[in-house]
């Protein structure tokens, strides 16, 4: 038996097709259902839906084996209890440091809020950057607005988001992608069949990548 811990919302969506060219179909819908397990067509298989920054958690303590997260909330938390097996490539995106468009905000105290917390201290301190860096849990493109912050650090895509609220991106701290990862004891215990999905959806992958 094997439990995956999926991160909901978009990765959720981008994991669905993968996982269903490796054999993998969940049995309803979860944005029809509310249901935070769900049977697959593989019997052997089930899913957890999880929070994206809960899904390390769920598999560094055994509750899932196998679990599908972006790469920002796995630096986040700091992922030493589990191995990385495989790169998605799906829900793509950048972690970017951003402020208001135009302004300098070069200041040698920076104060920057985010919700990735440990990655903007270490990102700041490797520079030599003193910050003050603010838990935020939403909606981060508002801080520099009403000067919560003279700069944010978030996930970017399009763009659009920003610009809608007259920031700008500047540097890239990390390229996301959501990865495939194991807990430890799994990884020894279930070596075989972890082996065999890996291999099945690094296919998977390599199959959507060409098309
Ligand atoms: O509740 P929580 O926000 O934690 O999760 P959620 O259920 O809302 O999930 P969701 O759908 O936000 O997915 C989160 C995960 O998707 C992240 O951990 C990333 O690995 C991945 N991902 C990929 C993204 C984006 N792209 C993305 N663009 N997560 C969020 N965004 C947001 C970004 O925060 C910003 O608000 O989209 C906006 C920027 O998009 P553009 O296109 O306007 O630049
Ligand atoms: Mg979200």
């Amino acid at each position: 038996m094997f439990t995956i811990a999926v991160s909901k919302g978009r990765i959720y969506q981008e994991a669905v097709p993968l996982l269903a060219r490796a054999g993998i179909v969940p049995s309803e819908n979860h944005k029809d259902s509310r249901r935070l397990i769900l049977p697959t067509s593989d019997p052997h298989v089930r899913l957890l839906i999880v929070r994206a920054a809960d899904v390390p958690t769920y598999v560094e303590y055994g509750a899932a084996d196998l679990g599908i997260v972006g790469k920002d909330a796995l630096v986040e938390y700091g992922a030493d209890g589990l191995y990385e097996l495989l790169d998605l490539n799906i829900a793509r995106c950048r972690m970017m440091t951003a402020g208001v468009a135009g302004e300098n905000w070069e200041a040698r105290r920076l104060r920057v809020a985010t919700k990735y917390v440990n990655t903007a201290k270490r990102y700041f301190a490797e520079r030599g950057i003193q910050a003050e860096v603010i838990k935020l849990y939403g909606s981060m493109e508002l801080a520099p607005l009403v000067g919560l912050a003279q700069c944010i650090v978030d996930l970017v895509d399009t763009g659009n988001t920003l610009r809608a609220n007259g920031l700008e991106p500047r540097d890239l701290i990390l390229e996301v992608s959501s990865r495939l990862v194991v807990n430890k004891v799994a990884m020894k215990m279930k070596h075989k069949s972890i082996k065999a999905l890996t291999a099945q959806l690094e296919r998977a992958v390599s199959e959507a990548s060409a098309c």
